[in-house]
């Protein structure tokens, strides 16, 4: 999205760790959590939702916030089913780091029906998608992070194939995801995850 915005030279990126207790995150945003936009006037806003909105405001292409009526409200909507994908595997990623006789396999398996629910509503949604919106940028954002997390999560995870594949089976997920995630905007995330 910064490279839509094309307000990557007002930005300055700063990687860290949140779950790292140094992490000085926390002294700009009491809860701690990525992403945290720091503004110049020492002011913060937190949350995907909120500075997405607020970066959307600052430029002069086309806007990917629809100002109002069904469009927005549908845009949201897919939009915060793709920032559940990401929270979701988040919750894994958090799972997995326990061993292995202390994980709660329920839990993990609600988790991931969840992840598998949300791709099958993103494959449904896609036939109506129109131009390029903040729901499309989230689901890129929300899958790439999947694509890049699946076998170390699906190893560590009880229960879980690490070879799943999201694309599999769902033909119009594939088929979007293949046609934006070459763009030169999506290939280049501003901070490298690892
Ligand atoms: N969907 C949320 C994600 C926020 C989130 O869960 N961030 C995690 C990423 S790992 C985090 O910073 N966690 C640190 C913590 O919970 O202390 C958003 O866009 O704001």
């Amino acid at each position: 999205m910064i490279h839509y915005t094309g307000l990557k030279d007002r930005i300055e990126p700063i990687a860290t760790k949140p779950f790292d207790p140094d992490t000085p995150l926390a002294t700009i945003n009491p809860i701690g959590k990525v992403p945290t936009l720091q503004l110049e006037s020492g002011e913060y806003l937190a949350g995907g939702p909120v500075i997405y909105e607020y970066l959307d405001s600052l430029h002069r292409r086309r806007r990917l916030y629809p100002a109002k009526g069904e469009a927005r409200f549908r845009v949201l909507r897919q939009a915060w089913m793709a920032d559940a994908l990401f929270d979701t595997f988040v919750l894994l990623i958090i799972e997995s780091w326990h061993d292995r006789d202390s994980q709660r396999p329920d839990y993990i398996q609600r988790c991931f029906n969840k992840v598998v629910a949300i791709l099958d509503q993103m494959d449904r949604d896609i036939p109506s998608y129109e131009r390029l919106d903040i729901a499309q940028f989230r689901g890129i954002g929300a899958l790439q992070f999947m694509k890049l997390k699946m076998s170390a999560v699906g190893r560590d995870c009880v229960g879980l194939d690490p070879t799943f594949d999201p694309f599999a089976g769902r033909d119009h997920l594939a088929g979007w995801y293949k046609s934006l995630a070459r763009k030169k905007m999506f290939r280049e995330p501003l901070i490298r995850m690892e």
